[in-house]
């Protein structure tokens, strides 16, 4: 595949996750061939333009995938269920960044930091990419998990609006202007007010009282590390924030790993960024990792309630390492391996 260009349909093109899709592939100077940006009926038609040149969105149909090398899906988890299996069976390698497939034993579910040797084996022609609140948490416990096994987290997020698309980063636009204009607030894509506030709900809850979005934290984290012992409980809460997502994480090792050697051994982690020196007001915030690759720790302190804990402030861009981002690391070791 390296041999030639590499001919890319982007499905759910005119989305959040679709739009940073061509950033980054642009950014990362990706060997783009044909490039297919999909997306439904409604905006089929419209012009994007990408390296200078204008492409027109095309509808989706399940004969969209013809010589096509790689399909990076983001349209939804129903839209990957009906679709990637006719793309995979055009003979397209599928990364997708919904929740469909993750769980699935004959899919890959992958963080290239972690586990990039799980890209290997995919006879379904299908790799997940893991949910955005899985992945930058991961990417900052991985080498901490090597060096003293990881027992137990206990993770509560403050998740941006951008996570849940377009018409969310508007709500929240919106809601704040209207409550400075003394107008009723209108909430279509939040349960609750989103401006001034914290949602307690990202996705919708199941039977044990967690939401999706936790429960996703909790079976994500042992499949990527491969790793069914790991005991992972999670609080997702939404924040009127527009990019990058905020960890509070609590780890509980097998053995003792101080605040010292977990920055040392961070700050030469691949995609991570340490920043912690409280002393000088030196902390990740989400508007310091907007638009940025890397994965932010900070705040990396002893838990003094049990005998092995660690407590870090973990940050990253959402829509960037947390989905597209992640997505073309993907393509790029599957362009590797060819
Ligand atoms: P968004 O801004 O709402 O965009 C949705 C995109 O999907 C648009 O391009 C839309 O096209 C397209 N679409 C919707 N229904 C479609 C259909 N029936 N057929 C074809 N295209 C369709 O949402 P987003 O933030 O980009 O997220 C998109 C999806 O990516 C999410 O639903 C989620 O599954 C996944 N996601 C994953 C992560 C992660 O953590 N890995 C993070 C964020 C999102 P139109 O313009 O035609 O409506
Ligand atoms: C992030 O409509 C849908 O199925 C998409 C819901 C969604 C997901 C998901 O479950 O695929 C919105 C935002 C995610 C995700 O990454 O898990």
């Amino acid at each position: 595949m390296r041999k030639r260009p590499v001919h890319v349909a982007v499905v759910g093109a005119t989305g959040a996750v679709g739009e940073e899709m061509f950033k980054i592939l642009a950014q990362r100077e990706f060997p783009v061939g044909n490039l297919l940006p999909l997306a439904s009926a409604r905006s089929a038609g419209e012009k994007i333009t990408w390296r200078g040149e204008e492409y027109e969105v095309e509808e989706l149909t399940h004969d969209s995938f013809k010589n096509i090398d790689i399909a990076l899906f983001s349209a939804g988890g129903s839209v990957s269920q009906e679709f990637a299996p006719s793309a995979a069976k055009a003979g397209a390698v599928v990364i997708d960044n919904t929740s469909a497939f993750r769980m699935d034993a004959d899919v890959p579910l992958v963080v290239p930091e972690v586990n990039a040797h799980a890209i290997r084996n995919r006879p379904r022609g299908i790799i997940a990419n893991p949910n955005c609140s899985t992945i930058q948490m991961l990417v900052a416990l991985k080498p901490l998990h090597d060096a003293a096994r990881i027992k137990r987290i206990v993770v509560s997020t403050y998740q941006a609006v951008s996570g849940a698309g377009k018409r969310a980063i508007e709500e929240l636009s919106r809601q704040t202007q209207d409550l400075f204009s003394f107008r009723d607030v209108v909430c279509e894509k939040f349960p609750r007010q989103i401006a001034f506030n914290c949602i307690p709900q990202i996705d919708v809850f199941i039977e044990n009282g967690y939401t999706k979005e936790e429960m996703k934290m909790v079976n994500e984290t042992k499949k990527i590390m491969g790793d069914d012992s790991i005991r992972v409980t999670a609080t997702a809460v939404r924040v009127p924030v527009f990019h990058a997502h905020s960890e509070s994480v609590n780890v509980e090792f097998e053995r003792p790993l101080s605040p010292d050697e977990a920055r040392e051994l961070l700050r030469s982690a691949p995609g991570v960024s340490v920043v912690d020196n409280p002393a000088a007001k030196e902390y990740p915030t989400a508007i310091d990792a907007a638009g940025k690759d890397d994965t932010f720790v900070g705040r990396i302190r002893k838990d003094e309630s049990v005998e092995n804990g660690l407590n870090l402030w973990i940050v990253s861009d959402n829509i960037r390492k947390g989905a597209a981002l992640n997505a073309v690391q993907i393509a790029e070791k599957v362009l590797e391996e060819a």
